[in-house]
């Protein structure tokens, strides 16, 4: 070809010069493309399995160490009023990979309690979707179509064999399965789940030592993962079993906070700060080999829990404590749902600032989306909102990206909704509404509502709704209207249940 061009210049015609300049434009415009592929931003998602909203240093832990973290917040936007996008695990993961409200997808329960409502209790919670369907785009199908390497490390629970990750658009998966948690932290992490009969296993950790701690070991493999792709645009989720139970830690780090907890202390379960100590190190081991691999200037990192912490007791102990918030994990109360969530995106001018913008689990998958069809060295207009190329409009979520370069900025939307039609320990059926600094919660066993307002009121506690009946109604009206618009199920009365005397 070269050869072909330099005797047409040599000819001096004007076809020939032609030829020149669209053989040399298509060689440009093939680098173009190249490098743009080449200069994507990586993402490293990591999801905390129960990870509460006060249970790390930044967002104000009063026993846990959580120095990484922290500096990651530093160095990133942290999000005072994130959400899941629900109460517990496999809906929030649902809403995450496919940028949709739980309640549209009816994935509202976690996958154990899709198939078998309670039917003990006043209400009969709806039958929900245990596996999220194939044919649901997640965010890990699309990165793959933008020539990412696509990675899964660790809790899935997403549906059966037939919807693991490889199934849903993950190169790799390592650990993922159907169970919520593994039987146990320890090396070769098998045995039986709780006080049943059912004996877990966590495939794919083949080879470790006795001792072996379940956190560090899926570092490991995700370290493996980033040393081998480095070279391509990737896509990490880093789907921490830790700090779901069983709670567990080696014992050399619970002894340093035995002293560390108190009667006056928020916190007071020394095994559980353990834990959270070991994320710390891990985070820290996972942002060291991004500087080491010197790609951190482009790699984004996004830090999340599912839901809030977990507040009922285990093995004799509470195991945490989400205060300043009400209640915790399963409840659409502040403590179920409010998580914290840092992102990270280097040379951005927001970076070390707080947001306090109400953000949704159900925006993840359009931020990633707008973060990948980005480049490293573009810089998104702050008032463009969400960017045309983000097909969004698909999904439930928004953007958050123009809120990396402007905290202060104001997302598109007036209304975050919440479905959770099932019970817990901590709640009975509720859907919840919160528009601007107002919540209100609609309790399905008696139709009750409460109305908090959270600017001065965060903990929950003053039920404003005999105060104000108009906002009430306005805003059951929408919870309602939006309930219908996503054909939320609902939770039918129990004629056999019969009240203990
Ligand atoms: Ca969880």
């Amino acid at each position: 070809m070269p050869r072909c061009n330099t005797v047409v210049l040599g000819s001096g015609n004007r076809f020939g010069r032609l030829l020149v300049v669209l053989s040399l434009a298509v060689l440009l415009l093939g680098a173009g493309r190249w490098a743009s592929a080449a200069e994507r931003l990586n993402i490293v998602l990591i999801v905390v399995d129960d990870l509460g909203w006060a249970d790390l240093g930044c967002y104000g832990a009063d026993v846990h160490r959580t120095p990484a973290i922290d500096r990651l917040a530093r160095r990133g936007v942290r999000f005072t009023d994130a959400y899941a996008a629900a109460p517990v695990c496999s809906p929030t993961r649902a809403s995450i990979m496919t940028g949709k409200f739980p309640a549209r997808l009816h994935m509202t329960v976690w996958f154990e309690a899709s198939q078998r409502p309670p039917t003990n209790l006043p209400l009969i919670p709806p039958r929900t979707r245990a596996n999220l369907p194939l044919a649901e785009e997640t965010i890990a199908e699309k990165l793959k179509r933008l020539g990412y390497v696509t990675a899964h490390i660790g809790k899935w629970h997403l549906g059966d064999a037939a919807h693991y990750p490889e199934t849903q658009g993950f190169d790799i998966n390592i650990g993922g399965t159907f169970w919520g948690a593994p039987a146990t932290f320890f090396y070769p992490y098998r045995g039986r789940w709780s006080n049943t009969k059912e004996v877990r296993y966590v495939p794919g950790l083949p080879f470790g030592q006795p001792g072996e701690y379940l956190t560090n070991r899926l570092t490991d493999e995700a370290i493996r993962v980033l040393e081998q792709s480095a070279e391509k645009p990737f896509f990490l989720h880093m789907a921490y079993h830790t700090v779901h139970t069983p709670i567990e830690a080696p014992d050399e780090v619970v002894a340093r906070y035995r002293d560390a907890v108190g009667p006056r202390k928020r916190h007071q379960n020394p095994t559980y700060a353990a834990m959270v100590e070991i994320l710390d190190r891990n985070v820290a081991r996972l942002l060291d080999k991004l500087d080491r691999l010197g790609i951190a200037e482009r790699t984004v990192v996004i830090l999340t829990s599912d839901n809030g912490g977990y507040i009922n007791r285990h093995r004799g102990m509470r195991v945490t404590n989400n205060a300043p918030l009400r209640s915790g994990k399963g409840s659409l109360y502040e403590g179920g749902i409010r998580v914290p969530l840092i992102i990270r995106w280097p040379g951005r001018a927001a970076n070390g600032r707080v947001c306090r913008q109400p953000t949704l689990s159900t925006d993840l998958h359009a931020t990633i989306l707008d973060l990948a069809t980005s480049t490293s060295d573009a810089v998104p207009d702050p008032s463009a909102g969400n960017t045309p190329h983000t097909p969004a409009s698909a999904t439930d979520g928004l953007s958050l990206v123009p809120l990396l370069t402007n905290p202060e900025a104001t997302l598109p939307r007036k209304q975050l909704f919440f479905h959770y039609p099932h019970y817990y320990p901590t709640t009975t059926p509720v859907s919840a509404i919160r528009e601007g600094d107002w919540k209100l919660l609609e309790f399905f066993e008696d139709l009750r509502v409460e109305l908090y307002n959270l600017a001065d009121d965060l903990g929950e506690q003053h039920n404003l709704a005999d105060q104000h009946p108009q906002r009430v109604a306005d805003l059951r009206r929408k919870l309602h209207r939006w309930r219908r618009d996503v054909s939320a199920q609902m939770p039918v009365p129990n004629p056999d249940f019969r009240p203990k005397p």
